[in-house]
C-alpha cells in the first residue's frame, strides 16, 4: 500500500511570510498545502510539526475524507483558526497528491468544469479619493471588471485596507502597529467616496467595499442603507465576526448585499448566516476553513439557500491556496466571485505555476493536481521573520474590533 512517508513544514518569506506543508508518499509523489495564518504563522507550524505530522506518517494518502475526520473529530479540541488552517494544509496537500496520482487537475476530481473562467475582483485604494480613483483606473486597464475600493479616512492616520507606496501589505511590522479608528469619521466619509467611485467608473463595473468588522449592527444597517444608490456588489464584513445574530438586524434594514467569512473557519460559524439567508456571499477560504473538503461542504450548504461563494484571496493566502480556490471555483455550481490581489514579485521565485490571471479572471491549467511547485533553493534565500497585522484603537485609546 502507498503510504505517507514524509510531511515537511516549510517556512519562507519571498516578499511576505508563507508556511507550506509538503507531503511525500512512499511512491515519491508530493503534494502542497498552504498553512499560512497571518501574524500567527509559527503556531500553525508547531501544530503541524509537533501534533499532526506524527499522525500522518504511515497512513493512506488516498483517504482524504477519513483523515479530515480523524484530525477534526479525533483531536477533542475543535475549530478555531490554528486547528482549521493545519487541517486545511493536510487536506489540500492530499488533493494535490490525488490529482497527481490520477493524472487529473483537482477541479476534475471535484466534478469537472462548471464554468470557463473564474471572475475575480481586485483592490483599488488611495490615501485620497483622487488617488483611489487613479488606482481603480489602473485596475480597469488590467482588465478587472470588479474592484474593491477603499480610501484613507481623513484625519485617521494609516486607515486599514489602503495601499502604502503602491503596496498592500497590512502585516508589515515586527510588532503590531496601533492604528487610530473613528467610526464617526468613517461613516461621514465612506458613502461619498463610494458614490464618487461609481460616478467615475460607470454602471458596468462591480464595486465592492470592505468594512473590516468595524461597525455595530445598527451602524452597519444604516451604512448599508445609505449606500444603496451606489449599487455595491457587496458590503464586506460589516460587524465583528463573533455574532451571526448581528446580521438579522442588518438584513432587515438594507438591500445592500452582504459578504462575510474571511475570519470564519468552519461550517458551524456560517450555518445561521446561510440557512437564514442573512448574507449573499460566503467568503471563507480554503486555507483557514479546513481545506477543499470543508470549504466544498460550506459552499454546498450555501447552494441550498442561494448564497454564493466569494473566497478570501488576499496575498497572505499563498499561491497554493489561490490555485486550490480556483480549482474549487471552477467546479462548484454556486460560485460568485474570487478575490485576487496578486503577490510581491519575489513570491513567484518560490511558488512556480498556479492560477493564471487573464482578462479579469483566473484560470487553471490542465496539469495534474493543483499545478503549483515549491522551489526549495529559492525558498532558502528568504528567511521568515515575525510580522503582525495592526491593532485598531478608538480615539479615546480603547481597543476597537476587527
Ligand atoms: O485583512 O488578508 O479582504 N481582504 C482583507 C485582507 C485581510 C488580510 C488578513 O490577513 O480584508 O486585507
Ligand atoms: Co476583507
Amino acid at each position: 500500500m502507498t503510504t505517507i512517508e514524509r510531511a515537511e513544514v516549510l517556512l519562507t518569506s519571498p516578499g511576505r511570510n508563507f508556511v507550506t506543508l509538503r507531503i511525500t508518499t512512499s511512491d515519491g509523489v508530493t503534494g502542497l498545502g498552504d498553512a499560512t495564518l497571518n501574524g500567527r504563522e509559527l503556531a500553525v507550524a508547531s501544530y503541524l510539526r509537533d501534533h499532526v505530522v506524527p499522525l500522518l506518517v504511515g497512513r493512506d494518502p488516498a483517504r482524504i475524507e477519513d483523515l479530515w475526520q480523524y484530525l477534526f473529530r479525533g483531536a477533542y479540541w475543535r475549530r478555531g483558526p490554528v486547528t482549521m488552517t493545519a487541517i486545511a494544509a493536510v487536506d489540500v496537500a492530499l488533493w494535490d497528491v490525488k490529482g497527481k496520482v490520477a493524472g487529473l487537475p483537482v477541479y476534475q476530481l471535484l466534478g469537472g468544469r462548471s464554468r470557463e473562467q473564474v471572475l475575480v475582483y481586485t483592490h483599488a485604494s488611495g490615501e485620497s479619493v483622487p488617488e483611489m480613483l487613479e488606482d481603480a483606473d489602473r485596475a480597469r486597464e488590467l482588465g478587472y471588471a470588479a474592484i474593491r475600493v477603499q480610501a484613507a479616512v481623513p484625519g485617521i492616520a494609516g486607515t486599514y485596507g489602503v495601499k502604502k507606496n503602491g503596496r498592500y501589505e497590512p502585516a508589515d511590522h515586527a510588532l503590531p502597529q496601533e492604528q487610530p479608528w473613528s467610526t464617526e469619521a468613517y461613516l461621514a466619509f465612506a458613502p461619498d467616496y463610494l458614490r464618487a467611485a461609481r460616478e467615475h467608473l460607470g454602471a458596468e463595473v462591480h464595486l465592492l467595499h470592505d468594512v473590516h468588522h468595524r461597525l455595530t449592527p445598527l451602524e452597519a444597517a444604516r451604512f448599508g442603507r445609505s449606500v444603496e444608490d451606489v449599487g455595491l456588489y457587496w458590503m464586506e464584513d460589516p460587524t465583528p465576526a463573533d455574532s451571526q445574530d448581528a446580521f438579522r438586524l442588518i438584513r432587515q434594514h438594507t438591500t445592500t448585499p452582504i459578504a462575510v467569512g474571511e475570519v470564519l473557519t468552519s461550517i458551524w460559524d456560517v450555518k445561521d448566516l446561510i440557512t437564514e439567508q442573512l448574507v449573499d456571499y460566503v467568503r471563507c477560504s480554503v486555507v483557514h476553513a479546513g481545506g477543499i473538503t470543508h470549504l466544498r461542504r460550506i459552499y454546498d450548504l450555501a447552494a441550498l439557500y442561494n448564497v454564493r461563494s466569494g473566497s478570501h484571496g488576499a496575498s497572505d493566502l499563498s499561491p497554493v491556496t489561490q490555485a486550490a480556490a480556483t480549482h474549487l471555483a471552477t467546479a462548484i455550481p454556486n460560485f460568485g466571485i474570487q478575490e485576487h490581489m496578486g503577490y510581491p514579485d519575489l513570491t513567484a521565485e518560490v511558488f512556480h505555476g498556479g492560477a493564471r490571471y487573464d482578462g479579469g479572471a483566473l484560470h487553471v491549467d490542465d496539469v495534474p493536481g493543483l499545478g503549483v511547485e515549491y522551489d526549495d533553493a529559492a525558498a532558502a534565500r528568504f528567511e521568515y521573520s515575525p510580522k503582525y497585522l495592526p491593532v485598531a484603537r478608538r480615539l479615546d485609546g480603547s481597543v476597537h474590533d476587527w
